[in-house]
């Protein structure tokens, strides 16, 4: 892994920081290949419990490095396509797919992919001063890293709408009002509002959190009698959790659960 994005793990939580501050943690091609092996990282480590996600400096995220796409050097365009296929696509896939808690703390502007990998994580904080940008339109792109299905199920479509075609910045505190992300809180305590919660989900019962963001996350895509049967299929599974044994024990014994993740 390079230094375009830090890791460090502890308590169980594999924290991913964006690291290029002076071009507001753009992404590059080597550090979305860095992202994408911390999420592997996270999916093939049992000891890593839930992954936080946030930005060095005052922004979070500006999307693609556009300084990469400069059609003024003679140089060819790349295939967008080809790079979403490459770079995007899995990473998004990945986070989407594992499971385990990704919190994301969004420290600053949170623009074009930056603002759809932050919508893609599965609980979002940001501080109060950030706003979220669909910065495609203002360079005659369409929303990708999943914005296009996300905005839609998160805000309704026409805010998604609104959002896609002005590329007007909307600030966390609306974002929040909007039921876009989780909530809005105090720069200052960003980060120790989102370490205390990413802690707090590691510290839980892994295998359940996982299995309840597969049900949630396939919801959109089912009948509620598909759902129903899912509910069913997967409530199965937790039941045969060490975690489900330990939480129904810790409350006959009225003590707190210490829940191993299995
Ligand atoms: O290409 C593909 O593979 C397809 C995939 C596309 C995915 C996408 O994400 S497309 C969308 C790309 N992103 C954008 O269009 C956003 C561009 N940035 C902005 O509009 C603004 O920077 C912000 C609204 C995000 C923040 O504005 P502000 O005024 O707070 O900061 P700034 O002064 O514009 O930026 C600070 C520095 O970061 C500046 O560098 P400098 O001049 O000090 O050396 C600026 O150039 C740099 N920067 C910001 N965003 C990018 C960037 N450099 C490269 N790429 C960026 N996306």
């Amino acid at each position: 892994m390079t230094d375009t994005v830090l890791t460090g793990l502890d308590e169980g939580v594999l924290t991913l920081t964006l690291n290029r501050p002076d071009k507001l943690n753009s992404f590059t091609p080597e550090m979305l290949g860095a992202l994408q092996a911390g999420f592997e990282r996270a999916r093939d480590d049992a000891e890593i419990r839930a992954v936080l996600l946030t930005g060095a400096g005052r922004g979070f995220c500006a999307g693609q490095d556009l300084g990469g796409r400069d059609p003024r050097n003679g140089g060819e365009i790349p295939d967008l396509g080809t790079t979403l296929d490459t770079y995007y696509n899995p990473l998004l896939r990945l986070i989407r797919g594992l499971e385990k808690p990704v919190v994301c703390a969004v420290n600053g502007v949170a623009a074009g992919a930056g603002a759809n990998v932050a919508l893609a994580c599965d609980i979002v904080l940001a501080a109060r001063s950030a706003t979220f940008i669909q910065a495609f339109s203002k360079i005659g792109l369409v929303p990708d890293a999943g914005g296009s299905w996300l905005l839609p199920r998160l805000v309704g479509e026409a805010r998604a709408k609104g959002l896609a075609l002005t590329a007007e910045p909307l600030p966390s505190a609306t974002a929040a009002e909007w039921g876009m992300i989780w909530k809005a809180v105090d720069d200052a305590v960003l980060m120790e509002e989102a370490t205390a919660l990413a802690r707090r989900l590691a510290a839980g019962p892994t295998l359940s959190h996982g299995l309840t963001k597969r049900l949630i996350n396939g919801a959109a895509s089912r009948s509620f009698d598909e759902q129903l049967d899912h509910e069913r299929d997967l409530q199965a599974a937790a039941g045969r959790s060490e975690d489900y044994c330990e939480g129904v024990t810790a409350f006959l014994e009225k003590r707190p659960a210490g829940f191993r993740g299995r």
